[in-house]
């Protein structure tokens, strides 16, 4: 995971080998053929049918106006693996519809070995992608803002923004082509420091304020590690909702680093912003100092594969299953209590995480008194993160990752 410190320079010999006669083929002429034209915008075509385009049954999702959670109780134990269908939504606008044969990814940037401007950017092709070589990686994919509802009903402190219970996570098996493959071949400079991602939805108005397209930096150091163009998810192509034709994935980040629809990089030796790092997914308000640093790195979380409130039968043995996560690192350690806190066992992790993936656990429980009882899980992840028992509040609700209490009713 070590940020690789001495980028390459234009298409080394090494790395034309490294790629493939193709691939690399491809790579330049790619370039070449991009350069000085006038760049056709790709077809964005929108739909009056709603923000989110595919099926969001009420057994699976709680929506709220442009965004869609999963929903818990509806995971299935023996399913490691988020589906397409499933996965939670979180859209500022609403999901564009892409025509992969004109869709265009545009790099640019002072940074490139070769700068160049917006207008002589290299152009990616659908199809260009697809014959680079790809990587294929299992990670979670997660709202900053997962859990914000609890800021109100835990700690007194409601949040601004949507009001998601946990949901708003996935794990998925992600296919597509390392970032960094591509920048090497184009060559970066060494003094290079922020690339900045864009995607091709409508642009973010909001309180009458138009913040241009969704967008946001992200260090080169990262891109280079192990971030991803990817064009797949589950072994098919992306969802519309979920980014297709391309988009990118930043493992173990914040939801918002991974730019769905992705159009365009900017490769740039000054540090870039964007309202996404400085407005927002920054923590602001409460405590936090007035210059806290944009957010990266998810926290370690844990849920119930249970409904609120889920009915469970007295004097019988019930095993409780979760999940937990962190971008940090994998999960080490899951401890349940059934008496709001009082106590706690040790779950069993059931499948230890693939990659950046969350791991599963169970835990037996045989409740004696009826009537109600809150159930808590507490994670802990590789880097010794354990969920705490509050956090500290901040205006946009980001990164809840205190320990959830679940209520249920023992009939
Ligand atoms: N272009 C674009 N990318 C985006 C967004 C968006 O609205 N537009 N939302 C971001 C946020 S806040 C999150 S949490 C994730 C959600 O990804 P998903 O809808 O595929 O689950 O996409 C991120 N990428
Ligand atoms: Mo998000």
């Amino acid at each position: 995971m070590s940020p690789d410190p001495a980028p390459t320079p234009a298409l080394a010999r090494r790395d034309v080998l490294r790629l493939g006669a193709g691939a690399a083929a491809t790579l330049v002429a790619a370039g070449t053929l991009g350069a000085g034209q006038a760049l056709a915008a790709p077809s964005v075509l929108t739909t009056p049918t709603g923000p989110i385009l595919k099926p969001l049954p009420p057994e699976w999702f709680v929506t709220y106006g442009t965004n869609a959670e999963m929903r818990w109780d509806a995971v299935d134990p023996r399913q490691y693996l988020t589906s397409a269908e499933r996965l939670f939504v979180r859209n500022h606008t609403r999901t564009p519809t892409i025509d992969a044969s004109s869709y265009a990814l545009r790099i640019h940037g002072d940074g490139l070995a070769d700068p160049r401007s917006p207008e002589r950017a290299h152009v990616l092709s659908y199809r260009d992608l697809l014959r680079l070589p790809s990587r294929t990686v299992t990670s979670l994919l997660e709202c900053t803002g997962n859990g914000r509802s609890f800021f109100a009903s835990q700690q007194g402190t409601p949040a601004s923004g949507t009001a998601w219970g946990l949901g708003a996570v996935g794990t998925v098996r992600w296919t597509g082509v390392p970032l960094g493959t591509v920048l090497r071949a184009l060559g970066v400079r060494r003094d290079a420091v922020d690339v900045q991602a864009s995607g091709l939805d409508d642009p973010f108005v909001s309180g009458g304020v138009d913040y241009g397209r969704v967008r946001r930096p992200f260090p080169v150091a990262k891109a280079l590690d192990d971030a991803l163009l990817v064009y797949a998810m589950n072994g098919r192509p992306l969802l519309p909702d979920h980014g297709f034709p391309v988009r990118l994935l930043l493992p173990g980040w914040v939801g918002i680093a991974n730019i769905k629809w992705l159009g365009e990089l900017e490769v740039s030796r000054a540090s870039l912003t964007s309202p996404w790092n400085t407005k927002w997914y920054r923590m602001t308000g409460g405590a936090y100092p007035s210059d806290a640093p944009p957010l990266t790195v998810m926290p370690v979380k844990s849920a119930f594969e249970l409904a609120r409130d889920a009915v469970l039968p007295a004097g019988r043995r019930t095993v409780l299953t979760g999940r937990a996560w962190s971008g940090a690192g994998r999960v080490t350690r899951v401890e349940v209590s059934t008496d709001g806190g009082a106590s706690w066992g040790d779950a069993r992790l059931t499948r230890r995480g693939h990659g950046g993936g969350w791991a599963q656990w169970a835990y037996p429980w045989r409740p004696r008194t009826t009537g109600s009882h809150v159930l808590l899980a507490r994670a802990t992840d590789s880097t010794g993160q354990t969920q705490p028992d509050t956090v500290p509040f901040n205006d946009n609700g980001y990164l809840f990752w205190a320990v959830v209490r679940h209520p249920v009713s023992v009939a």
